[in-house]
């Protein structure tokens, strides 16, 4: 009898889906979505239905491993725990008393969302032995602050509210690729009536399934929401009453918006002035309406101010009042655990280093491991990450990694990139096959998860192995030695309301607990904003636009005439399915418009290469309008080993920060596009 075991998909996705395991003799024969869990509704994206492919690849990493080549060759040679363990302690403690310990830089993303793993046992390690602390940057912080500036919190609506509204607006949010546990919620509305707009430069599958698509010039979001707050005002459509009571700032935001004429918003964002028009009133007079903000609007030069003023629309049209009505961005600040507890940042104070260690920011690892000084980083170790693929300035990332004076461990799954430049590789277990607590940032269940398959060869969980490096470093503080299960209570032990009644007994019996939050869920219905005044803030403060300077707009001169976007690709995880030679057909593929295609004698199928200052990427070309004229798509991200010449997509991508946060702007970058000559 096959034996069904719950399990949660912990890749970096809003839908947090909840899992059921097939066993059939201690192998799993079957991954499907717990239909009982009310958002994964019994089905999984198409890349997670295939999971277990990942889990038994012959590719996984069963063993520790050290270098026995040059850096990058990807040679190395199978060692023992023992030997892997003491090389570490005797390597950290080496640079920790050479050049101090802030030489040492943990390395870290969302390969799994698990809070022990990649946000717990790890962050307690590095504040106790004094290492430089990592600022995560590369996804979300321009959105967040952007939203804080506005909302002074971050609730969103519930998932489930989507039914209820009348216009929904996908801004720069490729749902049915990114968040598809919310389309069943976005398909029933539109039976009953509703209107599904979105907004984005690349015509993907969920614009293309759209009642409108608007194509916008990328970075230029900021824009068109002033525009649509001029003729909200101008018109008399925002609500006097929701904004008195519940915002400071309107007057001055009325006035500041009176410049942002459609005309002159056209002219910045590719949408003629009529299309704005329609939009803005449709907006404001549709309600409920919802707008379903994405993490691709922020990822540009622009990106937190763009999502500040974005935010503001719901504020200003009253949209929280109703039910299915507001915003959604992330639902993940509903999650109140008690992250600090579980972090412990105080352990710096016991560390060698005895302060708050310098921060370091993830989207300029080049810059820190080619330029930073007082100290250089001199040993990195990195985990749930392949920043060698995922993060800007490729070059110079690269560059880094090949030091040969840099010791870096890497703890993976599969043999990445990032993996070929280390000194020590260890092996690392999945999300099937560890415990762990996981929030969601698109709905409000919290669950967790056990062990449901064994670890194949000697795999170990990143909380063993922050545990087991620390002893042998002869760290012995009680802290850094506690079981998972005291961890979780740690997490849930904030005593915020939103946790009342959630107990490890009730996330193991019952595997997925919504947040104690009313039902219906109106966040804002009555204000409660988190501003110093309990206000939403719409002060322009800041809010001027002008064009991203890497743009055909900008101010930044270039000889580079094409705009290049790296979306997410619909049969992807960022990295994490890059050793699959069968992705290539979506991640080495460059988008190209009918003109930009002929004016270049490119066609569909060609061999074409990309390239700017940076660096040069190849890839096919697809020429069929899914892009505005000028505009380049190449779907993220492809790891650079799988190219001729180790060149991934962020080759072309500079570290330049976002406005608000110290964000990664990925969607925001000048290149040309020529046909390879011998084909
Ligand atoms: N299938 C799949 N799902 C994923 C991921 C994946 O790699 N593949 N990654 C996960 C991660 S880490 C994240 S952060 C989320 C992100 O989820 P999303 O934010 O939905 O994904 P993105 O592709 O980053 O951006 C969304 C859309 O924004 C558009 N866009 C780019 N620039 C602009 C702009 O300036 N303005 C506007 N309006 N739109 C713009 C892109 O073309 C894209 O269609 O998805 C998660 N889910
Ligand atoms: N050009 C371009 N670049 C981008 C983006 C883009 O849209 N375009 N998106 C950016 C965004 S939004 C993000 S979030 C980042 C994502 O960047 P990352 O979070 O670094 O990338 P992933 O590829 O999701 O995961 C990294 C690795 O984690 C490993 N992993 C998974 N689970 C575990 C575990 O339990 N333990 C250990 N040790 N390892 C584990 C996987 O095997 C995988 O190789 O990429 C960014 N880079
Ligand atoms: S990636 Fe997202 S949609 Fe796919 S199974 Fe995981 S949580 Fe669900
Ligand atoms: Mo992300």
């Amino acid at each position: 009898m096959p034996e069904i075991r719950h399990s949660v998909c912990a890749l970096d996705c809003p839908d947090a889906c909840g899992l059921l395991v097939q066993v059939e003799d201690g192998r799993a024969t079957r991954l499907r979505g717990n239909p009982d869990h009310p958002i994964t509704r019994g089905f999984l994206c198409a890349k997670v239905t295939k999971y277990l492919d990942r889990e038994y690849s012959p590719d996984r990493l069963l063993y520790p491993m050290k270098r026995a080549g040059a850096k990058g060759e990807g040679k190395f040679t199978r060692i023992t725990w023992d030997e892997a363990l003491d090389t570490i302690a005797n390597r950290l403690r080496r640079v920790a008393q050479e050049w101090g310990p802030e030489a040492v830089l943990p390395y870290s993303y969302g390969g799994s969302m698990g809070l022990l793993n990649a946000n717990g046992m790890d962050r307690r390690f590095f504040h106790r032995i004094g290492a430089s602390r990592l600022d995560r940057t590369i996804c979300a912080t321009a959105g967040a602050a952007g939203t804080m500036k506005t909302q002074g919190n971050r609730y969103s609506i519930a998932p489930e509210d989507f039914v209820h509204a009348r216009l929904i607006i996908a801004w720069g949010a490729n749902v049915l690729a990114t968040n598809v546990h919310l389309w069943p919620f976005i398909v029933e509305a539109r039976r009953a009536g509703a209107k599904f707009i979105v907004i984005d430069p690349h015509r993907n599958r969920t614009a293309a399934s759209a009642d409108q698509h608007l194509f916008i010039n990328p970075g230029s979001d900021k824009a068109l929401a002033l525009g649509m707050m001029h003729v909200i005002f101008r018109d008399g459509l925002e609500d006097p009453d929701y904004l008195s009571r519940h915002a400071s700032g309107a007057a001055e935001l009325r006035e500041f918006v009176r410049d942002y004429t459609p005309e002159r918003v056209a002219e910045w964002t590719g949408i003629d002035a009529a299309a704005i028009e329609t939009l803005a009133r449709e907006y404001a007079d549709t309600q409920p309406a919802v707008i379903r903000l994405n993490y691709g609007v922020q990822r540009n030069p622009n990106g937190g101010t763009a999502v500040q003023a974005i935010t503001m629309l719901p504020v200003v049209t009253g949209a929280w009042r109703h039910q299915g009505g507001g915003m959604q961005l992330s639902t993940s600040q509903s999650f109140t655990l008690d992250r600090p507890g579980l972090e412990m940042a105080e352990l710096q104070k016991r560390s060698p280093l005895g302060r708050e260690a310098r921060i370091v920011n993830m989207s300029q690892l080049g810059h820190a491991l080619t330029e930073l000084d007082a100290p250089p980083v001199k040993a990195m170790v990195v985990y749930c990450s392949n920043p060698a693929a995922v993060a800007p300035d490729q070059p110079h990332v690269l560059k880094g990694l090949a030091r040969e004076d840099l010791f870096t461990v890497v703890l993976e799954q599969f043999q990445t990139d990032t993996a070929d430049f280390a000194d020590i590789v260890l092996p690392s277990t999945t999300f099937l096959e560890h415990t762990d607590l996981y929030f969601a940032y698109g709905h409000h269940y919290l669950q967790i998860a056990r062990p449901a398959l064994p670890a194949p060869g000697e795999a170990k969980s990143n909380v063993w192995v922050f545990q087991a490096v620390a002893k042998r470093m002869g760290i012995e503080d009680a802290e850094l030695h506690m079981t998972e299960d005291e961890m979780i209570q740690v997490l849930l032990g904030s005593g915020h309301q939103h946790l009342d009644g959630i107990t490890i007994e009730r996330l193991d019996a019952e595997h997925h607990v919504r947040l104690n939050l009313p039902v219906p869920y109106l966040p804002f219905v009555n204000g409660g904003f988190g501003g110093p005044d309990g206000k939403a803030q719409l002060s322009p403060d800041g809010l001027a636009y002008a064009p991203p300077p890497e743009s055909r707009l900008g101010d930044e001169k270039s000889v580079y005439p094409l705009e290049l976007i790296s979306p997410k690709a619909h049969d992807a995880m960022n990295s994490t399915f890059g050793y699959l030679p069968e992705l290539d057909a979506e991640t080495a593929v460059a988008w190209l418009h009918a003109s930009d295609a002929a004016e270049r004698g490119i066609s569909t199928g060609d061999a074409v290469r990309l390239f700017n200052d940076r660096g040069e990427v190849l890839a096919r070309a697809e020429v069929d309008g899914k892009t505005a004229p000028g505009v380049v798509a190449v779907p993220a991200v492809r790891w650079p080993r799988r190219s001729e010449n180790r060149a991934g997509v962020n080759t072309l991508i500079a570290d330049r920060l976002t406005d608000l946060g110290g964000g990664a702007t990925f969607y925001s970058c000048l290149i040309q596009v020529e046909r390879c000559a011998d084909q």
